[in-house]
């Protein structure tokens, strides 16, 4: 039966789809079959993941370089399994030829905690007598147990436990109606369950007792905003349409869009994984990063007394930030022409499942990508731009995070990542000093301050894998004022120092001299500015890790000891808080500060294949605005070309409007802003340099093309400062209204509210009607100006205005 079932799977594999690319995270067959091949000979276990195994650098870049000739990375799947009785294993199943290539039984470690263990822990505290006593002390009648919850968190690390048993810690609260936020309603003491014999084997309960908050629920639903008044109605819908479709194209996994090819993964670890990244630079195609993906998260939070010191919780490492992974729904979380892509995960029995629309990937509309006005005549660039955004949003217990991977046609990838949910909550007593440790954010509601940090995995392939890192600072030049070398005092510079070892790129952020770091090819000189091609890393939210060295987190979570470490890569090398994060004690350090260790800080990491790992976030003191649920709050970092190209390599996009000297000589071109009754009206400035006067065009649209309603020398402002004040800026509205003499400005504004009714301008201190009722005036100045009565310009040699409204 089991080989039937295997045959039929390896056929569906191999024969029916097109074989998935290397890359591609399993399918849902693919787990399956894994799960049989495992099953056969293991026996019934319990599966903690069973995910990609990725294939080893050298020969996927092999066969990425050479598709036709090269061999094909094989297919192989990485397991996690736990075994009655509570033994791990770490296998490898090679799908090819179906055979275990690897299984080990690891002592002492703790996999990741999923959804299913979560999910069993409140039923069994529910029913635990000692739950239900700590419950009646503080004011919860044995009959109500049933509006009892917990938010089951890995232990962290408890040394009266250690790692051998597997351990949750029950964060409790209280519903008094099930839809009401339990997060106001905090309890005070903390079951630890143990996920092998499902029982409450120990609660940490405080010194002092706080019974149960009697403050009214405090809730976001839309029945509670009814109540409290309603929603606002004074927002109109915005349609966003993509009429003739998106500009993207998908090929299996792989992105193609603007020049850029990015392929998609995702795992139940770190969620969106990108590989192969590279930019197509007018035909050649560049690498420009192997792979990125979120590795790790710790949030430590900031009060230092017991028990609440457990909670520092590695949000990818003892969960999965694939397995919290959320279903994406369009016109909620993603609006516009969407592309999605489901994640097919193995659950504890070993049945293949999929969470459908985990991935999102649309355009956005990215405002101005370049703009130019010429002060002189303007004549005039504007091009808009777009980004492409890769997202998925995980549910951490009370926390949301959303993560895009956003990338921008000039070649700048963006991770940015928002913020929301809801504030993990303790009890506190009414008047309770909180010492600092957290915040009463509502009556009885203490949020404990904690910082968000996150571990981005840079793999840099800028122009090939042998790449060197820099820290870039902004230095004042040297020499004392008065000195030869610096006499005003003003010099300076960016000092490049380049990380010759691990030990070197262990470099903190320091924003006093705008620190950067470049991921460099140095073998690659820019034609121009001879310095290497390179991609650098801005990210200013880059707190220090505030827990203290020595202590359990910074043990813990080695990799945010510092902004930036750097290593030589290494193909295991992924999660930089260890393969199996819950329960471990930070003695030895996992993951990045082993690595560094094993590998020798003193290695050399010049032009070599490095990893450059980069810890950002942001430090939450919780205030009231932040409940009962709180406004995304987003952080942002950037990776930059920089000497990567010639030169603005977005001039090929098309500009929105532009409009040459010359064109603005003979006329032509204009660009306005709509009026209410659909017409159109442009303004545009014209400097009579040799008078220090200004004059003015004003134009009107009705949506045939521009009509020069005034034309040059009707409109003068004088007394022009040298300054020349008028002439900087844009010839918006908004400068004319504020910058102009009272009655010129009066003139204007009466210009632009009264067309196509009426118009009158200020012409050498004289008030001239010019347009009544569309109708537009001749002769309105002795100068040259003339207009037929269509309004188009007779004036020799000006053949009206041909632009489109745009
Ligand atoms: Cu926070």
């Amino acid at each position: 039966m089991v080989l039937n079932r295997l045959q039929q799977l390896a056929h569906h594999v191999t024969a029916t789809a097109a074989p998935p690319h290397p890359f591609d995270p399993l399918t849902s067959a693919e787990i399956d079959a894994v799960v049989a091949i495992i099953r056969k000979e293991h026996g019934a276990l319990h599966y903690n993941a069973v995910t990609l195994y990725e294939p080893r650098k050298a020969e996927m870049m092999a066969w990425v370089a050479n598709p036709e000739t090269a061999p094909r990375p094989v297919r192989k799947a990485d397991i996690v399994a736990i075994a009655p009785g509570g033994k791990v294993y770490d296998g490898v199943v090679d799908l090819e030829s179906n055979k275990i290539l690897e299984w080990k039984h690891t002592p002492d470690v703790q996999p990741l905690i999923t959804m299913e263990d979560l999910q069993e822990v409140e039923h069994v505290v529910r029913k635990d007598p000692k739950v239900i006593e700590q419950c009646g002390i503080i004011g919860i009648p044995p009959e109500d147990m049933h509006k009892v919850y917990c938010d089951p968190w890995t232990i962290g690390y408890d040394e009266r436990f250690g790692s051998g048993v597997r351990l949750q810690q029950a964060l409790m609260y209280y519903r008094p109606h099930p839809d009401d936020s339990q997060y106001t309603y905090p309890l005070d003491f903390c079951p630890i369950y143990n996920a092998e014999t499902k029982q409450i084997i120990h609660i940490d309960v405080p010194p002092v007792r706080r019974p149960i908050n009697k403050a009214p629920p405090n809730n976001y639903h839309p029945a509670s905003i009814e109540q409290e008044g309603g929603f606002r109605k004074d927002i109109k819908p915005i349609h966003i349409t993509q009429p003739e479709g998106v500009s993207f194209e998908v090929k299996g996994r792989t992105i193609e869009w603007q020049n850029w090819s990015i392929h998609v993964g995702f795992n139940y670890r770190e969620g969106i994984v990108l590989n192969n990244i590279t930019f197509n630079d007018k035909g050649n195609v560049r690498p420009v990063f192997w792979r990125l993906s979120l590795a790790e998260m710790v949030v430590p939070y900031g009060n230092p007394e017991h028990p609440h010191q457990r909670k520092h919780a590695f949000d990818l490492g003892e969960y999965g930030g694939g397995y919290m992974t959320n279903s994406l729904s369009l016109g909620c979380d993603c609006k516009g022409a969407i592309h999605y892509m489901d994640a097919s995960f193995v659950n504890r029995a070993g049945a293949s499942t999929v969470i459908k629309n985990a991935i999102c990937i649309h355009e956005e509309d990215a405002g101005i990508l370049f703009k130019h006005t010429d002060f002189r005549d303007e004549s005039i660039v504007v091009t808009r731009g777009r980004k492409l955004i890769i997202s998925h949003i995980f549910t951490a217990a009370n926390y949301e995070y959303c993560v895009y991977w956003i990338f921008h046609q000039d070649g700048t990838v963006q991770l940015e990542i928002k913020l929301t949910g809801i504030l993990n909550t303790y009890a506190m007593n009414p008047g309770e000093d909180t010492k600092g440790w957290g915040t009463e954010v509502y009556p009885g509601v203490n949020a404990h301050n904690h910082q968000h940090l996150f571990c981005l995995r840079v793999d840099p392939n800028i122009d090939g894998p042998n790449n060197t890192a820099f820290q870039v600072d902004a230095v004042r030049g040297p020499g004392e004022v008065g000195s030869a070398e610096n006499k005003y005092g003003n010099a300076f510079y960016a000092k490049k120092t380049k990380f010759n070892t691990p030990r070197e790129a262990m470099s903190d952020y320091d924003g006093s001299t705008s620190r950067t770091w470049d991921m460099a090819n140095t073998n690659k000189l820019n034609p121009y500015s001879k310095k290497p091609v390179s991609y650098k890393l801005v990210s200013r939210d880059v707190p220090p890790l505030l827990p203290k060295e020595g202590g359990l987190v910074w043990k813990r979570a080695g990799f945010a000891r510092h902004a930036v470490h750097v290593t030589k890569y290494s193909d295991d090398e992924i999660h930089p808080a260890g393969r199996h994060v819950p329960q471990t004690s930070g003695e030895p350090s996992q993951g990045l500060p082993a690595w560094i260790e094993s590998a020798g800080s003193d290695c050399s990491i010049d032009n070599t294949d490095i990893v450059l790992w980069h810890t950002f976030g942001l430090t939450h003191f919780p205030s009231p605005e932040d409940y009962p649920i709180m406004p995304a709050e987003p952080m942002t970092l950037l990776l930059r070309p920089r000497n990567f190209f010639d030169r603005n390599p977005v001039l090929d996009v098309p500009p929105s409007y532009s409009r040459t000297p010359t064109q603005v000589a003979s006329g032509a071109g204009a660009c306005g802003c709509k009026k209410s009754d659909g017409s159109s009206v442009l303004v545009t400035r014209r400097t009579t340099q040799s008078i220090g006067f200004q004059s003015f065009n004003v134009y009107q649209s009705r949506g045939q093309g521009w009509l020069p309603l005034i034309k040059a020398g009707d409109v003068m402002v004088e007394n022009l400062t040298p300054s020349g004040e008028l002439r900087r800026g844009d010839a918006s509205m908004r400068d004319l209204k504020t910058r102009l003499t009272a009655d010129v400005k009066k003139a204007l504004v009466g210009v632009i509210a009264d067309l196509p009714r009426t118009a009158f301008v200020d012409y050498y201190g004289y008030t001239r009607k010019v347009a009544d009722h569309g109708k537009i005036y001749d002769n309105v100045s002795n100068e040259e100006n003339t207009f037929s009565p269509d309004g188009s310009d007779t004036r020799p040699g000006r053949k009206g205005v041909t632009t489109e409204d745009c």
